[in-house]
């Protein structure tokens, strides 16, 4: 029998590096660097490339485990994983935390980005972190998941629990069943689906308080951010006015921006050039546009990542 590869993708913190190291029979490849940015508040170091570990069953097969980076901004080593290096993969794994504070977003962004291997072979949803925050539950998940028309097993795992990871490639690998023997203290959980709670929380509407505006506004490379409704009213804004004035033409603009929010991910950025050293990134979220005006020397997709570590933690 050939080898097996499975594909570890998901959240920033969730658990995927951990999750490889946990089981991995050989040294593990990892390749974490220090998080220099917003991550650094919840952890030191940051998958930038690549994870690689493996497990043997008992008919001496090797289950190749490739954790990919969580970060956005290190996307093309996603390509370069699903599509290159383990390209004959068997099924995929999405770490989900339930301890970041909108993991629902963190289960629109990766099974959309991630969609091709969804749609292609076997997903597993494992969500850590429900020894710190027990809800979202995975009723909850569940409804999301059928919202997003995806159907995939879904547990509460703790990456740091050998049998938790074990029990994942068992379930994604059946025919390999045997090959792990560590199966009988597993400690994931399941629960039902209720039909109620698929209704109840369809929305994806993020809390920007003081304290978030604050620290996005501190971020190094932010000049002024400014809040503005999806009608168009401003909410909030340390932006001098006649950058104000700018964004506000451009959000109005015709065909108005506006208008169409991309509903499924939850930050969306345009870059608008203003001025030479200046450039506007702007986020869509749900009912709320949030734009920061910054230097040019931070780009897009490092302020996205940042805004995001700030928004979720
Ligand atoms: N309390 C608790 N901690 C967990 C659980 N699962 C993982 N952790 C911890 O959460 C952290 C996860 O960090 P990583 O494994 O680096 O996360 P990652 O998904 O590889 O993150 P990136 O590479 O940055 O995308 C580690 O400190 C783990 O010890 C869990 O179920 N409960
Ligand atoms: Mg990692």
């Amino acid at each position: 029998m050939r080898d097996k590869k499975i594909i570890f993708f998901g959240a920033v913190g969730a658990g995927k590096t951990t999750a490889i190291n946990t089981i991995s029979e050989g040294k593990c490849i990892n390749t974490e660097a220090n998080a220099s940015d917003s991550t650094s508040v919840q952890k030191k170091t940051t998958t930038v490339a690549m994870d690689y570990g493996y497990v043997t069953s008992s008919t001496n097969q090797r289950i190749h485990c490739y954790g990919t980076p969580g970060q956005e901004r290190f996307q093309f080593m996603w390509e370069i994983i699903t599509s290159n290096l383990a390209s004959d993969y068997s099924g995929e794994i999405l770490f989900l935390d339930n301890n970041r504070k909108y993991p629902q977003h963190d289960l629109h962004f990766y099974t959309k980005k991630f969609r091709h291997l969804i749609d292609d072979k076997p997903l597993i949803i494992a969500v850590t972190k429900s020894d710190i925050k027990p809800n979202p539950s995975i009723s909850e998940y569940r409804g999301w998941l059928h919202e997003l028309g995806i159907q995939a097993p879904i547990y509460f795992i703790d990456a740091r629990k050998k049998e938790d990871i074990l029990f994942l490639l068992e379930e994604l690998l059946p025919d390999q069943a045997q090959a792990m023997n560590e199966m009988n203290s597993v400690s994931v959980i399941e629960d039902e689906l209720n039909l109620d709670e698929v209704i109840q929380y369809s929305e994806h509407k993020v809390d920007f308080s003081d304290k978030v505006l604050n620290k996005i506004s501190h971020l190094e490379g932010v000049v002024g951010i400014a809040l503005i409704t999806l009608e168009g009213k401003l909410g909030h804004s340390t932006l001098d006015t006649e950058f104000l004035i700018e964004l506000l033409e451009f959000l109005t603009s015709s065909p108005p921006i506006l208008e169409d929010p991309n509903k499924n991910e939850h930050v969306v950025s345009i870059e608008l050039a203003s001025e030479e050293n200046y450039h506007f990134v702007i986020n869509f979220f749900d009912d709320i546009v949030l734009a920061a005006l910054c230097k040019k020397h931070l780009t897009t997709a490092a302020l996205k990542q940042q805004i995001e570590n700030i928004i979720q933690w």
